[in-house]
């Protein structure tokens, strides 16, 4: 019955670890996958992640069934953690709910949204993360994109106004709420304001995807995008993942949160999350929920997570300085001032797909055909071998 079943293409991200994993060479450096590896080169586990997995592990509780919308002390700690001071004046219209990383709070937005406004188009930036575009397009909506990265290593802000003042009331602009991936490339406050007023006045429902909360300045000033969309008190979504800020990626824990239109449409909207939930999943995971619940509600583990969160944002930068610095030395006539600018764990490197076939196969090196790269997974004993490689192909 499968004989008319098509291939498909491999993830573009996940199907480059796929062949790093493959190479045999013990010089190989994968920086296609977003992930952070430590001083190391590991996947961290982080102290205040440990240390309520053992009082988890005291507690000595049954492994029941979650709600269908999640752990209540995991979503009422993490709308406090995404809404911060304009939690209570939202909270009476606010919906939380525990999601399967945040590409299962995407998914769940964008089921939602399909069933709510199924006329709507989505709008993501050009380009935004790969799975995007794939979410949405299954979950039945036609994907468009806005101008967001222009040759010149720019943002094109005027291209992303331009097309969000022609988007019919309805439609739906997904942002990455900071440290955008691909680009490394934010918006400023002011320009947050300027799309906030524009959305409003064309009754476009904003979507901020919040995958790296932390990444860039730390979650108080990361969280700019989102506290001027809450402070406007109009709808919106936000999606948001512990996968990197709590190095919990397998866990699969994240969050939806939707802000309504009001008090009343609080329990439709919640009811119709329920169903999309437990006609797909039934109810999440709980190791993981009841993990950042634990951590989120003791000040002590909530403190050491500032902590472990500050030392993985300043060692990205510390790499970001190192490889910056080195590719000057080596390649003087180029400026790579554009890599300590970028923000979160990428940096579009501006390497052509050639570069990027040659670092893969005469160094071991694994980066994005897009010349992405993770700078969280450069690390002082790699760093030297890393941008020796990148000089070279770059000069030939
Ligand atoms: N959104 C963006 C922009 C991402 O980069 C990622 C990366 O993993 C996700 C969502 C998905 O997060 P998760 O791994 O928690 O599903
Ligand atoms: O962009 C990245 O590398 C991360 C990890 O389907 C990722 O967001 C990549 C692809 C994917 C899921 C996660």
């Amino acid at each position: 019955p499968f004989a008319h079943v098509q291939q498909l293409p491999r993830d573009p991200v996940l199907g480059i670890t796929e062949a790093f994993v493959a190479d045999s060479s013990p010089r190989k450096v994968n920086l296609g996958v977003g992930v952070y590896l430590d001083e190391n080169g590991h996947v961290p586990l982080l102290d205040c992640v440990q240390q309520a997995e053992e009082e988890l592990l005291r507690r000595k509780g049954p492994h029941s069934y979650v709600p269908i919308d999640g752990i209540a002390a995991f979503d009422n700690a993490v709308a406090s953690l995404i809404f911060s001071g304009e939690r209570p004046s939202l909270d009476e219209r606010l919906v939380t709910v525990q999601a399967l990383g945040g590409t299962g709070a995407l998914k769940l937005g964008a089921d939602f949204l399909r069933t709510t406004n199924p006329s709507a188009r989505i709008w993501i930036s050009d380009p935004s993360w790969e799975n995007h575009r794939a979410l949405f397009s299954a979950a039945g909506f036609e994907v468009e994109t806005y101008p967001y990265y222009r040759a010149d290593g720019g943002l094109d802000f005027a291209g992303l106004i331009q097309t969000l003042s022609s988007l019919p009331s309805g439609d739906i602009l997904l942002l990455h709420a900071c440290c955008h991936n691909p680009t490394g490339l934010d918006l400023e406050p002011y320009q947050w304001a300027e799309i906030q007023a524009l959305a409003a006045e064309r009754g476009v429902i904003p979507f901020l995807d919040a995958a790296y909360l932390g990444f860039a300045d730390g979650l108080d000033a990361d969280r700019v995008a989102i506290d001027t969309f809450a402070q406007a008190g109009l709808p919106f979504l936000v999606s948001f993942s512990f996968s990197k800020s709590l190095s919990l990626y397998g866990e699969r824990v994240g969050a939806l949160a939707v802000v309504t239109g009001g008090a009343a449409e609080r329990g439709p909207v919640l009811s119709q999350i329920k169903r999309i939930a437990r006609t797909t999943y039934s109810s999440p995971p709980s190791h993981g929920g009841a993990t950042v619940a634990t951590i989120l509600n003791e000040p002590g583990l909530t403190a050491l997570w500032h902590d472990e969160l500050a030392l993985m944002r300043d060692r990205i930068k510390a790499m970001r300085e190192g490889l910056a610095e080195r590719l000057r030395v080596q390649v003087p006539d180029r400026d790579f001032s554009f890599i300590t600018r970028q923000r979160g764990m990428f940096s579009y490197s501006g390497l052509s797909k050639e570069a990027v076939e040659m670092l893969r196969s005469r160094f071991s090196i694994y980066a994005l055909d897009s010349g992405r790269i993770c700078v969280a997974a450069l690390n002082k004993a790699n760093l030297d071998i890393v941008a020796e490689a990148i000089a070279t192909v770059l000069r030939e």
